[in-house]
């Protein structure tokens, strides 16, 4: 976005006004947002799974949605997804906010929260695989394994089974689910704290993209809930119901404000002191810089 600036000051007060124009030149303005839903604008990056205790070697990366369920008898289903956030390299000072978007096939009927966790580096480097449900896909994810590799061998998730209690963070989000809640609409879950949403994408950035872990909050409950949601696989040749299918898988909205580029405000900054200098070779009263940015 372009900027025209101009500015005036009163000589005696310059040295004054030059840092204040300091840190204006110095602090980014510019909010951008970065939306990521494959199928849109080339992105193809979304890798998506369950991890399913009752069957505990089988791999569902390529089964067209995702599942969350307590079991009702302790054998709970819980989702890794991850996305592509490479194009963030770089371009950011602040993520402001992270929006995961996704779409219920199937909601529960009653309620329960969904809640969103960030993996520990260790577990980050999980295989999403192919499977549609099938035991033992060699190297790939499943609820006993990291990487499991046959029904018994394999490299067990830090934290224990299914990533236990302890391979994954703190809590950064949760959202109710109902039978009140609409299918095929969006349902949200939102990181609205700058610092942890900044903190997540710094990590998805270095090593291993954790992604996220989500489960339902009452896994231990003796009821019964069970929720399904649209994925990467999704499509019009396997999902019958919604007319374009492929619009409802998932979608990450990334807000953030855009790092300054130092050569353009090196550039300004030099302008600007030089009209600065030549007005006080004409003993103005006044001084002025103007031009335009491009932040
Ligand atoms: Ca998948
Ligand atoms: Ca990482």
């Amino acid at each position: 976005m372009c900027r025209l600036f101009h500015l005036c000051f009163d000589r005696k007060a310059l040295s004054r006004r030059l840092s204040l124009v300091s840190c204006l030149v110095a602090f980014p303005v510019s909010g951008a947002t970065l939306l990521l839903q494959d199928g849109v604008n080339g992105y193809a990056g979304t890798e998506d799974t369950t991890l399913n205790s009752g069957l505990p070697v089988f791999n569902y990366g390529g089964r067209p949605y995702v599942e969350l369920t307590n079991g009702g008898s302790g054998v709970p289903t819980r989702i890794l997804m991850r996305f592509d956030v490479s194009t963030l390299t770089g371009v950011y000072s602040t993520i402001d906010s992270i929006t995961l978007r996704l779409y219920p096939t199937t909601v529960p009927g009653s309620a329960v929260n969904v809640q969103l966790y960030q993996p520990v580096e260790a577990n980050g480097d999980w295989v999403e695989g192919t499977s549609s449900g099938f035991p033992v896909e060699p190297g790939t994810s499943s609820w006993n394994k990291k990487f499991q590799q046959t029904s018994t061998t394999g490299t067990d998730w830090t934290g224990g089974a299914g990533l236990g209690t302890t391979g994954y963070g703190a809590l950064l989000a949760q959202t109710e689910i109902s039978n009140t809640t609409t299918a095929w609409q969006p349902f949200d879950l939102t990181i609205s704290d700058s610092f942890l949403a900044t903190s997540l994408v710094n990590d998805w950035l270095t090593a291993n993209n954790e992604g996220f872990l989500l489960r339902l909050s009452e896994e231990g409950n003796a009821g019964y809930y069970q929720t399904s949601f649209f994925d990467a696989e999704t499509s019009s040749l396997n999902t019958g119901g919604p007319p374009d299918p492929e619009a409802l898988r998932p979608t990450l909205i990334v807000n953030y404000t855009a790092a300054p580029e130092p050569g353009r405000f090196v550039l300004l900054m030099l302008g600007a002191m030089s009209l600065i200098t030549l007005r006080r070779r004409g003993k103005a009263a006044f001084v002025c810089a103007h031009g335009v940015t491009d932040e």
